[in-house]
Formats: C-alpha cells, sequence, structure tokens
C-alpha cells in the first residue's frame, strides 16, 4: 500500500476560483497517474479540497449570521450544498476523475479531511452529494470513499504517521469557542442562529473573505494567493496605509480585521499582531492617508459618507481626522459600510520599494505571527510523542519538506502562489496582484508520500505558464 497525501486544492466555482484550466488539467492527470498505479494507493486529501468561502454565492447578507451570544456564523447547510453544485458543475471532470482513481484498482481509497476552506463536509447533505457524484451509484466506490471529520487522521496501515490540515494552530482560522475546539464528529463547528437556523462557524479568515477580500479580489484575483496571510499582511495589505502605495479599501479591510479582533471573544489581538501595533499608531496612519486624497476624492467621499447616514456634526471632514478618537469614529462607520469606499477613484498605485516606506517597514516587522513557523512548532511537539513518528500537514500553502532530524512535511498548495524572487525583493507594487501579474504567479504540484522506511518524502515540480 502506498500513501499519499496532498491538500489545499482549492476548488471553487465562479469569479473568485483559483483552479483555471491549466491546474485542473494537471490535477487530473495526476489522478490518471495514482489510478494506473499497481500498488494499491491510500491519497489522503489533507483539507481544502473545496473552496466553498469562494465558489459562488459568495455576495449576500444571508451568508452570515451569529448566535444570540454573538459568536459569528456563516453558511446554512443550503447554501453550502448550492455552492457544492456549483463546484461540481465547473469542474466535474476532478470528479469524474475521482472515480477513475477508485475504480480502476479494487484496493484503492481516498479519505477526505477538511479544512477551514470546506468545513462545511461536516454537513451531511453534503458529504452524501460529494459521494453520490464521486461514486455514481458503484458501491464499491463508495466503501473506499471516506471523511475523517477528528482533528488528525493516523491512517492504519501506516503506525505512527499523523495527518492534520494545520488551520487549528492558526490564530486567524482556528475553529474554537471560548478556548474548545469545535473540530470533530462529537464537537462540530454547526451552532443555532438568532433565527434557528442551524449554520457554520465562521472563523476569522472565513469573516475576513467574505466581508472584505472577497470584494478586492474581482479586481485583484491574487489577493488570497499570497499566503500565508501574515505575508499579505505584512506586503501588501499594511502597504495600504502608506498614501499611494495600496487602495483604501484595503487599508480598511486591515482595519477591520484588526478592529475585529479587539471585539470578538477570542484570544487576545496583542498574541496575534505580535504586540507591535502602537509604534507607529496605526490610527494616525489612517488619518494620513485619507488627508493625502485628492480634493476631488475627498469631496465625493464626504458626500458619500453624509447620504449613508455619517453625522458630521457640520464639520469638514478634516476635522474628522485631526484626532485618533474622531477617525476611529469615521473608520468604523465605513468598516461597517464598506461601499462608502465605491466613491472614491484611485489610479495612482505606487511601487513599494525599501527606500520608500520606511514606517511602513516599522509596523510590518513581527506584525503577524508566522504561520509556517506556527506549524513547525506543533509538529516538533507532535513528534516528541513516542506513538508519531511523521507529521503531515498543509493549511500554509508554503511546501515545507523534510530534513534528517525532523520527519515533517507541508504539502504546500496546488494553487497559483506568490514566490518572491530576488530581483522583486523590494519592488512590488499591488498591480502585482491584478490578473496581468499571471506569470509571477507559478504553481507548485506537491504531494507527501511516506516511505518504506518510514521517512517521509516530498514529491513537488513547479510549474510556469508556456514551461
Ligand atoms: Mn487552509
Amino acid at each position: 500500500m502506498r500513501l499519499v497525501v496532498i491538500s489545499d486544492i482549492h476548488i471553487g466555482s465562479g469569479r473568485l476560483d483559483d483552479c483555471d484550466a491549466e491546474l485542473e488539467g494537471a490535477i487530473i492527470n495526476f489522478l490518471e497517474i495514482l489510478a494506473k498505479d499497481t500498488l494499491p494507493v491510500e491519497l489522503v486529501i489533507n483539507g481544502d479540497f473545496l473552496d466553498f468561502v469562494q465558489a459562488e454565492p459568495w455576495q449576500g447578507t444571508d451568508l452570515e449570521s451569529q448566535t444570540s451570544a454573538n459568536i459569528p456564523l456563516c453558511f446554512t447547510e443550503e447554501q453550502s450544498l448550492e455552492k457544492l453544485n456549483g463546484i461540481v458543475a465547473a469542474h466535474y471532470r476532478i470528479f469524474d476523475a475521482l472515480n477513475v482513481f477508485l475504480s480502476s484498482v479494487a484496493e484503492h481509497k481516498l479519505v477526505i479531511l477538511p479544512g477551514n476552506h470546506d468545513v462545511d463536509f461536516f454537513w451531511s447533505e453534503i458529504r452524501k452529494k460529494f459521494v453520490e457524484v464521486v461514486s455514481k451509484g458503484d458501491g464499491g466506490v463508495q466503501q473506499r470513499l471516506k471523511f475523517h471529520l477528528q482533528k488528525a487522521y493516523q491512517p492504519q496501515n501506516f503506525p505512527g504517521v499523523w495527518i492534520e490540515h494545520g488551520h487549528q494552530y492558526d490564530e486567524c482560522n482556528k475553529f474554537e469557542v471560548h478556548g474548545e475546539p469545535r473540530w470533530s464528529e462529537e464537537a462540530k463547528p454547526v451552532f443555532i442562529d438568532n433565527d434557528g437556523k442551524p449554520r457554520l462557524l465562521e472563523c476569522v479568515g472565513t469573516r475576513f473573505l467574505i466581508k472584505f477580500l472577497n470584494h478586492l479580489d474581482a479586481e485583484y484575483p491574487f489577493v488570497d494567493n499570497v499566503k500565508p496571510f501574515s505575508k499579505f499582511v505584512k506586503m501588501f495589505l499594511v502597504s495600504s496605509l502608506v498614501p499611494e502605495f495600496g487602495l483604501l479599501k484595503a487599508a480598511v479591510a486591515l482595519w477591520a480585521f484588526i478592529s475585529y479582533f479587539n471585539k470578538t471573544a477570542y484570544e487576545s489581538p496583542v498574541d496575534i499582531l505580535g504586540g507591535h501595533m502602537e509604534q507607529p499608531n496605526p490610527v494616525s496612519l489612517f488619518a494620513k492617508r485619507f488627508s493625502a486624497l485628492s480634493p476631488q476624492n475627498t469631496k465625493d467621499l464626504t458626500s458619500r459618507l453624509k447620504r449613508d447616514g455619517f453625522d458630521f456634526k457640520g464639520m469638514p471632514f478634516s476635522f474628522y481626522l485631526r484626532d485618533d478618537g474622531r477617525t476611529e469614529c469615521l473608520l468604523d462607520h465605513i468598516c461597517r459600510n464598506p461601499h462608502i469606499l465605491d466613491a472614491i477613484r484611485e489610479e495612482d498605485i505606487g511601487y513599494l520599494s525599501k527606500k520608500s516606506i520606511g514606517g511602513y517597514l516599522t509596523l510590518s516587522s513581527s506584525y503577524l505571527k508566522d504561520e509556517t513557523e506556527e506549524l513547525k512548532a506543533a509538529a516538533k511537539n507532535l513528534l516528541a510523542t513516542e506513538s508519531i513518528s511523521s507529521v503531515i500537514m498543509g493549511h500554509t500553502h508554503e511546501p515545507v519538506d523534510p530534513v534528517d532530524d525532523f520527519n515533517y512535511v507541508n504539502t504546500g498548495s496546488w494553487t497559483r502562489n506568490y514566490r518572491d524572487t530576488k530581483d522583486q525583493r523590494y519592488v512590488r507594487s499591488w498591480d502585482l496582484l491584478r490578473k496581468s501579474a499571471y506569470e509571477k504567479f507559478p504553481f507548485e504540484l506537491s504531494y507527501a508520500q511516506h516511505s518504506r522506511q518510514g521517512k517521509l518524502i516530498l514529491y513537488n515540480t513547479t510549474y510556469l505558464r508556456g514551461h
């Protein structure tokens, strides 16, 4: 038996779908190769196989709700099902390839673990529909397709192997309520909302995507492809605080993110932000950012704010930028009504260079936790347990190769991801996140295998467009 582990394929549908034709082809090709393997294969898809958060429908106020105790919730089972139907329609060839894989060798097996983008697998209707689509009614195939709704999967045939998506070690994407994990059959990430409807628990990362990033993604399709999240915040989101270096919309999204942490019952924001938010004060950076708007933009924004119910109390816009308390009040209003920013036109998006951003770099250093390191630390702890000898995770989208004394791999992602190259080190702009920057986002197909000697191997091939 051969153990093959992949993760983070993010198959979606519609405008925000990361899985383009080239990627789809690569996935099908991979499954066809596995199908032909004469040795029985246990294929484990370790989370974020499908992307429900970005699959259509992703707009609409009905996608979010909360419990009577203000715990944020997102999709109902019905909404998840609508999303799944869209994904299947857009990528039926991948589901066919899974069927071919399972039906070509009678011992081939598929195990699916949910990740933070497909927590929807906790719904029974989603699992039922998935099995129906992949098995095409074949009972033998159905028996060899399993979902594992627990924190980690330890395959019976491979003692000592621990497989886990990894989001539970990521402050922004973990599923927890009042310190209790909600990621198992016994403690499902499902709660009843104010209207009595069962819905999925919404982690901070998902909330951020639904509220802000998904809207930017339409124009900048690669905003969610700079991973891990902390890297994106450091490179792009924080830059938007500096006039002419990014979108005001993005800056506001960043503010919403920070204040969201301050207002929830989650862990202290200081844990996530590294305690460096005071130097320099982000509110004053926002004030500076707003002050730098052109007179026309200021005028348009002011009238839009008035129209949307912001009470200027007879004072000019600039009055609200002179004092931190007032600026915060303005920001909170915009966060609740982000469409207000449609009133302004932003054209000049400068390059980020080491020289010209001084203050930005100060703010960004140790801004967020480094997810890749967080997961490595968790793997180290697991490996210290006697019964665990190999750890496989995903989630961060940054592949990690095993080293001699550390039998841990991260399978990265099959989506296009930004790679830092030497010549690009200090010159980047928001333009990089537009569709035209395609070639800067190669993809890497990585999969982990477990050798007979108990060592993990990570195979990867980088694909560049046209290569
Ligand atoms: Mn993930």
